[in-house]
């Protein structure tokens, strides 16, 4: 049995559970794109441009652990690059395809479109390698198999972006049928001896300890070990708390669950547990300057069992090639009680009280009626901005999701990546919050949630400017053109689509206009939420203060 190259990529796709690949067009790429189109159960989906298109991939891969985009050569790819480096900066596993000149062509001194103008093609592969784990260049039937399946084997493994370059001319050409693809999805158990060893050394250094602490950092997910930490911490009975770029990978209804650990702008009673605490277990965790406010959060030293996905480090000794599922699954099954951390109550976030109907429309009360919408079935991408902490003081129910790109921090990442997200799964409700700063990149791929009938709901928090910018640091650049935000729905629409613009200048118009979106299920509705510019969280303040500092520290000299 044969097929093409194309065809091979595409069932593979379809074997690790891939239903969608996002695209945008090219002469670079099209006979790969009939390829894929020809293939059963996988549906290609158009993006505006190849950034939104990397996105959305980001953002399915969220959903449904892996995901692919394919674009053209160089025009679409440098810019898909920006979206894959946002992969790998936050552990998603982005297949990124690109079509690429006539093999003919390559070493022939010939100049070719959409490039530099030189006849080196290799720049875009070695441009790529920084921002992947794997990158291969397809040039014959022999060879596609092998590597089609290697960059897919690397993707899953370790959580990351990889590449393939498909020349135009090789798309179509005969190729083997894909065999069983149970070997790309084995994972690579730990040695056994560094494992056992890991625990020893963890369970030697628990046994002297008393007040234990779990924190729960963002690459948990991509490690596979949401559920193990939950078995780890109803063992232990220590307290539980999580980093903000970890927002809902811990059940917020879990007994242990203390809240978010994020220096001085940490939950109620969060901080006082991580400062005090003699011992914290680290899952996952990305301690950089904004997640450490200024380096100010970031717990070091003896106290630390860092899990990271490969390695785990106990006061200072490491064991490398661990894996932190493994590990988490073995002290979850050996670890003692230790309930002193938790001993005292969670200190739930404050409630806010509702507004009269009338008033003017405030942050607070903005996040209140948000609040109310989440449940086990939503799914909420929070952009940069004053919504990573608005979405950060939630009380969430378990099962609620909420995704963030704390490390990468791209604005406009939000609207194609909740645009792939919801591709990936329909099934649950998806909200966005983006600022009015954040949605100017992106904003054209609203236009594909309303091609595809994806009823995302968008609250463009308008507060006239990069509002967390002026907090860090003021000055002209901060101040934006202010646009017709809930007016652009119409012209997407082009009097054929269903998604709804509304405007929310008042307590109550905002509940109305929640109202009318959970009503439109076949397109997205996007309610201009109109905010004073000092109307921001009291977080954002004391965190942008700090933050500002540490940008302003001059270069230290000898
Ligand atoms: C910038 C940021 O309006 O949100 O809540 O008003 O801050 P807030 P907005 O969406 O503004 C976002 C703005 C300009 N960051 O405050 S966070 C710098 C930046 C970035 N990514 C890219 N370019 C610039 N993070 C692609
Ligand atoms: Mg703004």
């Amino acid at each position: 049995m044969s097929t093409t190259i194309g065809g091979y990529l595409a069932k593979r796709l379809t074997q690790i559970d891939v239903s969608h690949h996002f695209a945008v067009a090219g002469d670079y790429n099209l006979v790969l794109l009939d390829q894929l189109l020809a293939q059963d159960g996988l549906e290609q989906i158009y993006c505006c441009n190849e950034l939104n298109c990397g996105f959305a991939a980001e953002g399915y891969a969220r959903a449904r652990g892996i995901a692919c985009a394919v674009v053209t050569f160089s025009v679409g790819a440098l810019s898909a690059i920006n979206a894959l480096g946002g992969a790998h900066a936050e552990n998603l596993p982005v297949i990124l395809v690109s079509g690429a000149p006539n093999t003919n062509d390559h070493g022939t001194g010939r100049i070719l479109h959409h490039t530099l103008g030189t006849s080196d093609y290799g720049y875009q592969y070695e441009m790529v390698r920084h921002v992947t784990v794997a990158a291969e260049r397809v040039f014959s039937a022999e060879d596609a198999p092998a590597k089609i399946d290697r960059v897919i084997e690397r993707a899953l493994a370790l959580s990351k972006p990889v590449y393939l370059e498909i020349p135009c001319n090789v798309a179509d050409l005969e190729c083997p049928e894909p065999g069983p693809v149970e070997a790309l999805l084995s994972r690579r158990p730990s040695a056994g001896k560094t494992l056992d060893r890991a625990i020893a050394t963890t369970l030697d250094f628990l046994s002297e300890r008393e007040q234990v602490v779990i924190l729960i950092g963002s690459k948990l997910r991509a490690a596979h070990g949401l559920d193990a930490a939950v078995k780890l911490a109803d063992r232990m009975g220590c307290a539980v708390t999580i980093m903000a770029a970890a927002k809902g990978f811990f059940p917020e209804d879990h007994p242990a669950y203390r809240g978010v650990y994020w220096g001085n702008v940490s939950s109620p009673g969060a901080k006082a547990l991580i400062d005090n605490a003699d011992a914290i277990l680290c899952l996952g965790p990305v301690f950089n300057d904004y997640s450490t406010v200024g380096w100010q959060a970031w717990p070091e030293g003896d106290r630390m069992v860092r899990v990271d996905p490969e390695e785990v480090v106990v006061a200072g000794q490491s064991f490398g090639g661990v894996s932190l599922l493994d590990f988490v699954t073995a002290l979850g099954e050996q670890a003692p009680r230790r309930t002193g951390s938790a001993e005292t109550s969670s200190l739930a976030l404050p409630e806010i009280a509702p507004l009269p109907a009338n008033s003017r429309l405030t942050n607070d009360e903005m996040m209140r009626q948000i609040g109310a919408l989440m449940t086990a079935d939503t799914t909420l991408t929070a952009e940069t901005g004053d919504s990573w902490f608005n979405a950060v003081r939630l009380n969430l129910p378990a099962r609620a999701r909420v995704e963030l790109e704390m490390q990468w921090g791209h604005i406009g990442w939000s609207v194609p990546s909740a645009f792939g997200n919801a591709t990936g799964s329909p099934e649950r409700q998806h909200i966005v919050m983006v600022g009015d700063g954040s949605f100017q990149l992106t904003a054209q791929e609203v236009a594909q949630m309303i091609r595809y009938e994806l009823p995302v709901i968008i609250f463009l928090i308008n507060n006239r400017g990069y509002v967390i910018e002026i907090k860090i640091h003021d000055g002209p650049y901060n101040y934006i053109k202010n646009w017709d935000y809930a007016g652009l729905i119409d012209v997407f629409n082009a009097g054929k689509g269903h998604g709804l613009g509304l405007k929310a200048g008042t307590a109550d118009e905002l509940a109305e206009a929640i109202t009318k979106a959970r009503h439109n299920r076949r397109g997205p509705t996007l309610i201009e939420c109109s905010l004073d510019r000092e109307d921001c969280t009291d977080d954002l303040v004391n965190w942008g203060r700090e933050v500002g500092k540490t940008n302003a520290r001059p270069p230290v000299t000898n």
